[in-house]
């Protein structure tokens, strides 16, 4: 019970249960994963694949020779473990060359740099049969107000993302991008901070259709934004392209927690969006396993966001199948929700007395909602006593 298969999708970056914790203000605490490694023990607990920075793969300033190397190697992993690849992404942030960002740095050459850098993993991330790219802009934004001119930056965030649109169509390849929003860390503000704006960004582009959201539990959280409703506007919008599943406890530092700690109930009202709205994308989780733990932890906090996810899933069908919470979503009048406002249409909207000129508002405002009875079942069934 609760253990996976890869019908179920999960999916984990390379640098998640790579990460060797090193922050801030400590180095490392644990060893260096190999690629091959982390792809042969998700898959025996139930993967469905892996995702990766290039320069996960692929160490910075490898020769050609070695690249080729370590690309077979991987290959040679996938094929043997059955591990797919669903989502690639760039590396545009750890290299000090980057401190001003990539496709936004205020030095052109930098720019060029970084859509080249982007162009040549797109390649790769086509050759594995990505269907995804994604692209989390860290460095792109500012500490101070006049380092960077927003509006003539999101000039170059477009010029970015119309080019490697340009470039896909022109290869033939079946990717679509999805920007990855964070209001800030490591910069102190980034630019497209929120699923708002970077839904917002994307109506502007050349091929709006080809570019979605991959949005990261924590980073809505980091600004004290409700993640299930981001992402359920992200899904109204069409533009759920991948998800970044993890857990933060409020407005703090980017916490990375495996998926289910940090905001619980969060976590169950998202499980049920995404099960319920027809999410069919991978379940991808971008966490970070405590530093205080071992290899030991590694493993057990991977396991563990998937046995998290599956748990929840669970839960949500119980509470959707539950005939008390029919009842209750009733008596809360979700039916009528649904119900389109003026179907009937505005002229005879303006023309039913009983919609206003008649409408009894105080008998209307002394209904209750019966909001507290339906969210008790919830946790009720959240917290399995149900
Ligand atoms: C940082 C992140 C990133 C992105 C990744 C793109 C290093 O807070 O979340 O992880 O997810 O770069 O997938
Ligand atoms: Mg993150
Ligand atoms: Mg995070
Ligand atoms: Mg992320």
């Amino acid at each position: 019970r609760f253990t996976p298969t890869s019908a179920d999708k999960f999916t984990f970056g390379l640098w998640t249960v790579g990460w060797r914790g090193n922050d801030p203000f400590g180095d490392a605490t644990r060893p260096a994963l190999d690629p091959v490694e982390s792809v042969e023990r998700l898959a025996e607990l139930g993967a469905h694949g892996v995702t990766f920075h290039d320069d996960d793969l692929i160490p910075f300033g490898s020769s050609e020779g070695e690249r080729a190397t370590h690309i077979a190697r991987f290959k040679e992993a996938l094929e043997r473990t059955g591990m797919k690849v669903p989502m690639a992404t760039t590396n545009l942030f750890t290299h000090p060359v980057f401190k001003d960002g990539g496709f936004t740095s205020n030095d052109r050459d930098v720019r060029r740099y970084a859509l080249r850098k982007t162009i040549r993993n797109i390649d790769l991330a086509a050759e594995l049969g990505a269907e995804t790219y994604v692209a989390w802009g860290g460095r792109e934004g500012a500490e101070s107000g006049g380092a960077k001119d927003v509006p003539v930056a999101l000039d170059r965030m477009k010029e970015a993302f119309d080019l490697l649109g340009d470039y896909v169509v022109e290869k033939g390849y079946d990717l679509r991008f999805a920007i990855e929003p964070k209001p800030n860390e490591p910069r102190g503000d980034i630019l497209l901070p929120t699923i708002g704006h970077a839904l917002a960004f994307i109506e502007r582009l050349e091929r709006p259709e080809l570019v979605g959201v991959n949005p990261e539990t924590g980073h809505e959280q980091m600004a004290g934004l409700n993640f299930p409703h981001g992402i359920a506007q992200a899904m109204w919008a069409g533009k759920l392209f991948h998800i970044d599943l993890n857990g933060q406890s409020g407005i703090k530092y980017d916490q990375d927690f495996r998926f289910g700690a940090g905001d619980l109930r969060q976590a169950f009202w998202l499980v049920d969006l995404l099960e319920q709205g027809g999410y069919e994308g991978p379940r991808h989780f971008d966490f970070k396993p405590v530093r205080t733990d071992g290899i030991d932890g590694v493993w057990e906090s991977a396991k563990n966001c998937m046995r998290n996810y599956l748990i929840l899933k669970e839960r949500a069908a119980a509470f959707r199948a539950d005939p008390a919470v029919q009842e209750a979503l009733l008596a809360s009048r979700l039916d009528q929700l649904a119900l389109p406002t003026a179907a009937d249409g505005l002229k005879s909207l303006l023309a039913d007395r009983s919609a206003f000129e008649e409408f009894d508002v105080d008998a209307a405002a002394g209904r209750s909602m019966a909001f507290e009875a339906l969210d008790q079942l919830a946790m009720d069934h959240l917290l399995g006593v149900r």
